[in-house]
């Protein structure tokens, strides 16, 4: 897995070589963190060497895992590398056969901890020919929750640039957030490196037409690949029976002969009668191991996440006079009761509001408070359902 980073950089190489590309961008965080090793900086080399041979130019930036002031040494670069620096926003036009086609602007962060809006920082050269793209790490408003905001800016604000492509750095996951005037894009990472970085991973091969119309396609390039799987046990009464969907779950997004094996979660959800089974550590392991030995070669198991609630006629259970019947109804009443929600909230304080608690989660929000009191429902009716 150590090796992933290194074969997705050569796929990324043979990429840009088989389809004739004539520049490529890297939106920043090249390097996980500021001490970048030796070897690590070697092999992007390497790579940046293979690429100049081809002909195809390199721009990049700098984000906050790899900020600039970070760099301790510095390695002599092939020519057809740029890095940006950190003063100002800086354009370098792209030639074919002696005509400017492309203008690349872009910036890099100086330090890690880049607060201020350099979006805004970015505009056009009219005086030149060619399409006008925006290098950057940033923060885009509103389009992911998983990434602290770094130079954050608002989608106005790369409209407002007058740039025609935005290539964006920072956020993971890959997504067009903008189909044109101008074109938005994260290209995400080039390997997921954990169960949250599902799914998969690469670049995206951008032509652009005479018109200056940019047609992005996204090409794996990941080694090897997380993938989550829901599965529901609801009206599922034979462990064997729920074996097989597990199985045909984990392999949906194998198809055999995939040279790039798969590491799957799978979290059972629903109500259902064998929900029991995963109440018994016993049971879950024996099911678990069953599981793992029927999947397809290339295809790993990373966890079976247990979501699974009592097989209840619920409606019933609430209309009881008994304690479980209250306690139903008051979890119900809780839920999206602003004014108790509140409460239950204040009564959390001791506990998110101490600092070393703070630095590790957040006090929760409505919607958290509302997801507190539901799993303390579910907890509940396990606990007092089985009495
Ligand atoms: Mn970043």
């Amino acid at each position: 897995m150590r090796e992933s980073t290194y074969s997705t950089l050569e796929a990324l190489v043979e990429l840009c070589k088989g389809e004739n590309a004539l520049f490529l961008l890297l939106a920043g965080d090249i390097y996980e963190g500021p001490g970048r090793n030796l070897r690590a900086q070697d092999r992007l080399r390497s790579a940046m060497e293979d690429l100049e041979a081809a002909g195809v130019q390199v721009f990049v930036v700098h984000g906050n895992h790899d900020p600039l002031r970070s760099r301790f040494l510095t390695l002599d670069w092939p020519s057809n590398v740029h890095f940006f620096g950190p003063e100002k926003v800086e354009r370098i036009p792209v030639e074919l056969d002696g005509e400017v086609v492309a203008n690349v602007y872009g910036i890099s962060y100086e330090k890690a901890d880049t607060a201020s809006n350099l979006a805004g920082l970015f505009s056009p050269d009219e005086s030149t020919g060619g399409v006008h793209i925006g290098l950057l790490h940033c923060m885009v408003a509103g389009c992911s929750d998983e990434h602290a905001s770094y130079a954050p800016c608002s989608m106005q604000d790369l409209v407002d640039s007058r740039m025609d492509y935005w290539a964006l750095g920072h956020v993971h996951r890959h997504q067009i957030l903008r189909e044109s005037g101008p074109m938005v894009v994260y290209a995400g990472n080039t390997q997921g490196r954990h169960i949250n970085e599902n799914g998969e991973r690469g670049c995206f091969l951008v032509d652009v037409d005479q018109y200056g119309e940019f047609r992005p396609r996204f090409v794996p390039l990941d080694s090897y690949r997380w993938e989550k799987v829901d599965v529901g046990i609801s009206g599922v009464t034979d462990p064997r029976d729920l074996l097989d969907l597990m199985r045909d779950a984990c392999h949906s997004s194998h198809s055999p002969g995939d040279p790039r094996s798969h590491i799957v979660r799978v979290v059972a959800s629903g109500r259902g009668p064998l929900h029991e089974m995963f109440s018994s550590l016993e049971d879950f392991a024996e099911f678990r191991e069953g599981l793992e030995a029927s999947l397809n070669p290339g295809v790993t198991l990373e966890s079976v996440k247990d979501r699974t609630r009592p097989d209840v006629d619920l409606d019933a259970l609430k209309a009881q006079d008994n304690l479980l019947g209250q306690f139903l109804r008051l979890v119900d009443n809780t839920i999206d009761d602003e004014e108790a929600l509140l409460e239950i909230s204040s009564a959390l304080e001791p506990l998110y509001g101490k600092p070393t608690a703070s630095q590790l989660m957040s006090s929760p929000d409505i919607e958290g408070l509302n997801s507190l009191v539901e799993s303390a429902g579910v907890k509940g009716l396990d606990l007092m359902y089985k009495e």
